[in-house]
């Protein structure tokens, strides 16, 4: 975990949390001056009216007005937009393509129809050249700021959008690539800010052609796109978009593209892209920024998209990726077609920026089964060039699924009118009976649930309570009365100072001993709670010579991270959990686990035991490294202190495992023998 960079990130947002982020919002009314000239013409011929292009000026109105409205704006940094360079706009576009868009607005109206349609949807007016340069240039304009720290993140609030456009053309609605432009600016221009490895997502509904392209060798930029595939026949069609597109030469494994087979996907399915691919990479890739192109295409009632994502499914997609980069990210628009979609979906998405107020929300249904079916795919496609994706999904997770009904067969979107997925409000009835609700998941059941409920999260509190875990004790907090401390807050006698217990105070739900093949020691001078004298560890290594006595409190994951944080930090700001469903995921293969955000507490190393009733034991010790330590003298094994020692004892002869005879001899063998 050390090199995933956790600390920083953990430690830096612990201590800046009591200030207000600072979210930067970029946007410039020139933007609007981009539209199609077809439109106007109703104006001039109404016999020729037709639909409005959806890549219209009002889209970045709605945005803009909608967060004024709501008073979002006026929390955020507001920028004005920015023209790029023409050297910046090199980085990853021919002098030729330049030139194209810088003189295209210039040019008269029947020239520039005939440049358009030598491309795929493409259309130019007298505004375009300079909307492409400010879109361009205020993405770079965000994104230095948020390197630089003076902001902690932002959204550029642009148009025309950028992922389709590719070196030397314009496509899909998209002049210059705005996000490509800035992830080469800050790598290639700013080496002085430090920025090394950039993670850029894509959940526009559409492929992220362009920027795959312009990334795919270079092993700096890990290229993530989620989007509508069909088997290739979903613009911009082909198989740029397939899931064997993974890079190449250097940059092979740093392009992940998650193809869906059909539409309808929603946010059971994205997250669940989110909880088995995208989180676990990037915790791996280690990014030391985002850059999302932010497209809301896949929003629900969007023209084009034909998928069903909820302005709170993106503020959890959104929310997930601030663990990363110490927060440090920066959305740009790109595709989404319907106004008001687009306008709650961004509002959504930089309350999440703010971080003012939790994530509300609940999930309707599983994911589709082709979902797990692509994310199979795709974790075996690149599992040699991440090891995280190794693993094959258990059965228990992949079986939560929703089947697929193919309702109306209506693939291309040819004109702009045609919602791809028209169906009559009785099939569209039937099909939400088909689809479980989400009020028929017994979450707090045994470890079936463990991903499936990161599936249904809010802020991480709210997910991580619907967890069970049996958290062991086998030092203090085998007494119960101490082990309560932690949890409702409070101090028993003996103890130095008072507990600030969990925000869920609730009881334990059920209590058990069992004996493990653990080597119980006690060791160093003196703790801030109990004074001088050594406390308890279990060697992290399993030894069937030994046994040890351990008392089983079922918990849920929330509280076991407020243990976690108060046995090895009295400061840390529990602004994201330290051992997450991720790491319940992968820590019954690795069996330990170290919170890097509290390594300089003894207790910070997380052991996974085993399962009793079908819920994962989770203990915390010292480091293996630390035991060897200890050996070596250095900071030497210690006997408890006698108030120590009598709380351990009385939680054994309180548990009924040992009479006082018999606990008083467990803990002085503990103590006494040679590690
Ligand atoms: N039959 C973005 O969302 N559709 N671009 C053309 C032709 C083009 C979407 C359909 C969709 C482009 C940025
Ligand atoms: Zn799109």
């Amino acid at each position: 975990m050390a090199s995933y960079g956790f600390n920083d990130q953990y430690s830096s947002m612990a201590s800046d949390s009591s200030e207000r982020r600072r979210v930067g919002l970029i946007y410039d009314e020139r933007m609007c001056l981009h539209s199609d000239p077809n439109d106007l013409l109703p104006l001039v011929k109404p016999d020729k009216a037709r639909e409005p292009h959806p890549e219209c000026p009002d889209r970045i109105r709605a945005i803009w007005n909608k967060l004024h409205s709501s008073g979002i704006a006026q929390r955020c940094v507001v920028m004005e937009g920015k023209e790029v360079e023409d050297k910046h706009i090199e980085l990853v576009h021919t002098k030729k393509h330049i030139n194209l868009i810088k003189n295209v607005s210039s040019t008269t109206n029947l020239r520039r129809e005939e440049l358009a349609n030598k491309y795929s949807s493409i259309y130019f007016n007298e505004g375009s050249t300079e909307a492409a340069y400010l879109a361009a240039g205020s993405v770079i304009e965000v994104a230095e700021k948020v390197a630089e720290g003076e902001l902690d993140s932002a959204f550029a609030i642009v148009r025309p959008p950028g992922h389709h456009a590719e070196e030397n053309q314009p496509m899909g609605f998209c002049l210059y690539n705005n996000v490509a432009i800035a992830t080469r600016y800050l790598l290639d221009n700013r080496p002085d800010l430090g920025i090394k490895k950039i993670l850029i997502v894509d959940w526009d509904v559409h492929h992220g052609n362009g920027t795959q392209k312009m990334f795919w060798k270079d092993p700096r930029v890990l290229f993530f796109s989620v989007h509508r595939y069909d088997s290739g026949t979903f613009y911009p069609g082909g198989d740029d978009g397939s899931h064997v597109m993974t890079g190449d030469g250097l940059g092979k494994g740093y392009n992940i593209n998650v193809p869906w087979e059909h539409d309808r996907c929603g946010d059971a399915d994205y997250l669940a892209v989110w909880d088995h691919l995208l989180i676990p990479v990037a915790k791996e890739f280690g990014p030391d920024i985002i850059l999302i192109s932010a497209g809301f295409d896949a929003a629900i009632g969007d023209p084009l998209g034909g998928c069903r994502v909820s302005p709170y499914g993106y503020a959890v997609m959104l929310n997930k990726l601030l663990v990363f980069a110490r927060g440090k990210i920066v959305m740009a628009l790109e595709g989404g077609y319907n106004l008001d979609s687009i306008a709650n979906s961004v509002q959504a998405c930089i309350e999440v920026l703010l971080q003012q107020k939790p994530v509300i929300g609940t999930l309707e249904a599983y994911p589709f089964e082709s979902t797990w079916r692509v994310i199979q795919a795709v974790r075996k496609e690149l599992s040699s060039f991440w090891k995280t994706l190794a693993e094959r999904l258990p059965e228990k997770v992949t079986s939560m699924r929703t089947p697929f009904i193919q309702v109306v067969s209506s693939d291309s979107e040819d004109e702009y009118d045609n919602f791809p997925n028209r169906v009559s409000q009785d099939l569209e009835k039937d099909i939400d009976n088909v689809i479980q609700p989400f009020s028929d998941l017994k979450v707090n059941d045994g470890p079936g649930i463990t991903s499936q409920a990161s599936i249904i999260s809010h802020t991480w509190r709210a997910e991580l309570s619907k967890i069970d875990i049996w958290y062991a004790a086998f030092g203090s907090n085998m007494k119960l009365s101490r082990f309560l401390c932690y949890i409702a807050g409070g101090q028993v006698e003996s103890m130095r100072k008072p507990c600030i217990g969990s925000l869920d105070k609730s009881k334990p739900k059920e209590i058990k001993w069992e004996t493990f093949p653990h080597r119980l020691f006690f060791a160093r001078e003196h703790t801030a709670t109990w004074g001088p004298g050594g406390v308890a560890f279990l060697h992290p290594e399993s030894n069937s010579d030994e046994k040890a006595y351990l008392c089983l409190y079922r918990i849920t994951l929330e509280q076991f991270n407020d243990v976690l944080c108060q046995e090895n930090s009295s400061s840390f700001d529990m602004k994201y959990p330290l051992f997450d469903m991720t790491d319940l995921q992968s820590i019954e293969n690795r069996k330990s686990f170290s919170a890097e955000a509290v390594k300089n507490g003894w207790y910070h190393n997380v052991l996974y035991l085993g399962k009793e009733n079908g819920i994962p034991i989770l203990t915390m010790t010292c480091q293996l490294s630390d035991v060897d330590y200890f050996k070596s003298g250095k900071a030497s094994m210690c006997k408890p202190s006698k108030e120590y020692a009598n709380t351990l004892i009385r939680g054994l002869v309180e548990g009924k495992q040992l009479t006082e005879e018999e606990a008083t001899s467990y803990i002085q063998q503990a103590t006494n023998r040679p590690l």
